[in-house]
């Protein structure tokens, strides 16, 4: 926990964008945010009488230091417990001039603040237990959320839906280690206060969930950083025309010489809500050239990466290429944790629009869970289904579950899903209790980790360091 010489301190910072802007606010929190702004504070011509202060309400007034004029402001008094922090706090927005944030700043400091570290503002309020530590990073990540669907996620975690989701695993395991140990301390009289096939079952349950969690991550990670795409096939079938179409821009290199794009591009774009990591790649095919096999083995890596991996096909070649292309693609992605979207491209060529192919290759492939489109990345046709397919592509199918996006929290959930595996094999293994309650003991120091009922002072440096200062 952090030290009471921290805590006693009043600290300020600038909780809006650096730089010049329409208004900035500064934050004052601490035993003596109220009497030090109050001090400098004119209201209707007095200066602010703390008794006076009325808490959530905005004041408007003058900054005034050394019976000089700063600015016209509009000041707001939280009072503890009701603040973001817990503690007493205040909310000054000046107009947004640097030298007028600076000066105000200066001035905080000389009448006794000091400049709050990264996340301290945070910090405190988890100190004064206004969350736990897992709605304290999703208040970080909604600052950093990039997308609708990134923002939903953070939403649900600061609503506190993961926490509780924890909270129920953790209580349930601790009532099942007490009543383990409780046995110890019978261990002369044999007797079992758990029973161990309701043991079995629960420890199965919560196994499940942990693990559930544990997984979420690779698509909560996904849709933070933006969905892997990779756009694949063989060369000079349209991967990069592909993606300059996506953009809107010439981002790769197009042209007819069949192995044009030797290395992986990748551009992230924001479509109907959601962010996605475009990879255009290194055309597939047989080749002598170093750095061409150089760039076609990271081609192959990046199918092994993607969330979603779109096959491009050619619409001008022979139809059996384009088959045995596709049942190659098919070999290469693990369709229970991916998709698959074939693209024939070109169809710009054909007098059907490739309606005839497309069938076709459907009715070969014969698989209800490969998708199949037909594109002309150079005349943009057919990108609204390519949007519309994305967006339907499996990892959506449930936008309201709760989703790990954390690395922090993704390595906890792996812990204790080890010692929850451990426990289990050492239930069927009879094992004596008081080796299988360590392994309980420690899945529950792991996920009571996650919400910061366990820390240490070095966690919560690291974690509250990656915050923005005023926050
Ligand atoms: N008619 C037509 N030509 C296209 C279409 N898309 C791409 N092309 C042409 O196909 C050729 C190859 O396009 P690229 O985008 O460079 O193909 P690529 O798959 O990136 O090729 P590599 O990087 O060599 O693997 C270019 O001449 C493009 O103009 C399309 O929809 N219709
Ligand atoms: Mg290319």
């Amino acid at each position: 926990m952090q030290s009471n010489i921290l805590n006693n301190d009043t600290i300020c910072a600038i909780a809006t964008p650096h730089g010049m802007g329409a208004i900035a606010t500064v934050r004052v929190s601490g035993a003596k945010a109220f009497p030090i702004v109050a001090a400098l504070f004119q209201h209707r011509g007095n200066f602010m009488e703390i008794s006076e202060v009325v808490s959530h309400k905005a004041y408007h007034g003058h900054l005034i230091n050394k019976g000089e004029l700063l600015d016209e402001v509009l000041v707001t008094f939280f009072k503890a417990p009701h603040s973001f922090t817990g503690e007493d706090s205040a909310e000054i927005s000046v107009h947004g001039s640097v030298f007028v944030q600076q000066k105000l700043l200066q001035v905080l400091i000389a009448n006794g603040c000091r400049m709050a570290e990264a996340g301290e503002f945070t910090r405190r309020a988890f100190v004064n237990k206004k969350f736990d530590l897992a709605q304290a990073e999703a208040i970080a990540d909604l600052i950093g959320s990039e997308s609708e669907a990134a923002h939903r996620v953070a939403i649900n975690q600061l609503r506190g839906g993961f926490s509780k989701e924890l909270q129920v695993l953790r209580s349930k395991l601790l009532e099942m280690t007490s009543l383990m140990e409780l046995e110890l301390d019978f261990s002369e009289e044999d007797v079992e206060f758990a029973d161990r096939s309701q043991l079995k079952a629960l420890l199965q349950e919560i196994l499940a969930k942990v693990n559930r969690l544990r997984d979420s991550f690779h698509l909560g990670n996904a849709i933070r950083n933006g969905i892997p795409v990779a756009i694949v096939g063989q060369t000079n079938t349209g991967k990069s025309t592909l993606l300059n179409a996506l953009l809107g821009e010439d981002r790769a290199i197009v042209s007819d010489i069949a192995g044009t794009t030797r290395d992986t591009i990748e551009e992230t774009l924001n479509i109907n809500g959601i962010l996605y990591r475009f990879i255009d790649t290194a055309g597939l095919r047989e080749t002598d050239e170093t750095i061409e096999k150089i760039g076609i083995e990271r081609s192959y890596k990046k199918i092994r990466e993607a969330t979603i991996v779109i096959g491009m096909l050619d619409a001008t070649i022979d139809y059996k290429s384009m088959l045995s292309s596709s049942i190659e693609m098919l070999g290469k992605v693990d369709l229970e944790h991916q998709q698959l979207i074939l693209c024939i491209n070109k169809v710009d060529t054909l007098d059907d629009h490739g309606e005839a192919l497309l069938g076709q290759l459907r009715q070969d492939l014969d698989n209800e869970e490969i998708m199949v489109i037909c594109l002309s990345a150079k005349h943009k046709f057919g990108l609204n289904d390519l949007y519309n397919t994305l967006k339907h592509s499996q990892p959506f199918a449930h936008p309201d579950a709760t989703l790990v996006t954390n690395v922090r929290h993704y390595e906890a959930l792996l812990h204790a899903s080890e010692s929850l595996s451990q426990v289990q094999q050492q239930l069927e293994m009879n094992i004596p209790i008081d080796l299988i309650s360590q392994d309980l003991r420690q899945a529950i120091y792991h996920l009571g980790s996650i919400t910061g009922e366990i820390t240490t002072d070095e966690v919560l440096g690291s974690i509250f360091s990656r915050f923005c200062i005023g926050k």
